[in-house]
């Protein structure tokens, strides 16, 4: 049996969970609540010394890293199917996926210093910012996270975001010849990059592709399929959209000009 530990609204569990749904793979999940902190305790570290999720445990075997178990659960239960054919092609996916680490970082930063940050500060007080950052593993993310929740959009961090969101984009931009960057059907980067993509949307940043004429379709595509439906739909908490799309919307005017001003170089 596969067992996903993972978070409802965590862009690295969406991804995973879309890939479950669209192999048709059975799988049983452990929730964790990212707020209250499940994500620290010994025995989870204990699977992910990161204390991040998601987990996929098969069978005794544990696997880490979204990108990499989507592309383990491709190779072990679905033909590799979602891998596409040719040399150049199977470079382009891997790339996309080792991409992922930029991509999820940025899209990290863009939530953490806008809604997301909104959503912290409502319940703590900006002691508990370094508190916080102290639980995580890893000193550098701790110092990020508190970064973008005492500075929000005026953090240092979000340029890099910019430098690998706008990569990002222009790249789907340019590879997107067909409805999916798999061809006719999504293949394994699109499955990789659609909880990113719909995040940013979420908060009410699709801006960052106005000139991107390609992706606003694809990611309506991705909302069409039950793939979407199941794992990333049915996992959103009644209300939170709202309330994320508000919070971002507040910040999209500042964010606006600062990315426009990144853009013009
Ligand atoms: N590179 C990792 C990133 C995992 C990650 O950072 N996950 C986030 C949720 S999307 C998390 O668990 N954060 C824990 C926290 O915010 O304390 C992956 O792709 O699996």
């Amino acid at each position: 049996m596969l067992t996903l530990y993972h978070a409802p609204t965590s862009v690295c569990s969406q991804k995973v969970r879309v890939g479950l749904a669209l192999m048709g793979l059975e799988w049983e999940g452990r929730l964790l609540d990212l707020q209250r902190g499940d994500q620290f305790a010994p025995e989870y570290r204990a699977l992910n010394p990161d204390a991040v999720v998601p987990t996929l445990v098969d069978d005794g075997l544990v696997v880490v890293e979204s990108s990499l178990i989507l592309e383990y659960l491709d190779a072990e239960y679905n033909g590799g199917r979602l891998m596409p054919a040719g040399r150049a092609a199977r470079v382009a996916a891997r790339h996309w996926l080792l991409r992922c680490l930029h991509i999820h970082a940025a899209v990290n930063t863009l939530s953490f210093s806008t809604a997301y940050r909104e959503r912290f500060l409502a319940s703590h007080g900006p002691e508990d910012a370094a508190a916080l950052a102290r639980r995580f593993p890893d000193p550098i993310m701790g110092a990020k996270r508190r970064d973008l929740l005492e500075k929000g959009i005026e953090s240092a961090y979000l340029d890099q975001a910019f430098l690998h969101l706008g990569r990002c984009i222009d790249d789907m931009q340019a590879q997107l010849s067909g409805p999916w960057l798999g061809g006719e059907a999504p293949g394994i980067a699109d499955v990789a990059l659609v909880a990113y993509i719909d995040r940013i949307d979420r908060l009410g940043f699709a801006g960052f592709w106005a000139d991107r004429p390609a992706i606003a379709p694809w990611l309506a595509r991705w909302r069409e399929t039950p793939a979407y439906a199941e794992g990333i739909e049915a996992f959103i908490p009644p209300g939170s959209a709202d309330q994320t799309r508000a919070a971002g919307a507040r910040y999209w005017p500042a964010l606006a000009a600062r990315w426009a001003a990144f853009r013009a170089g």
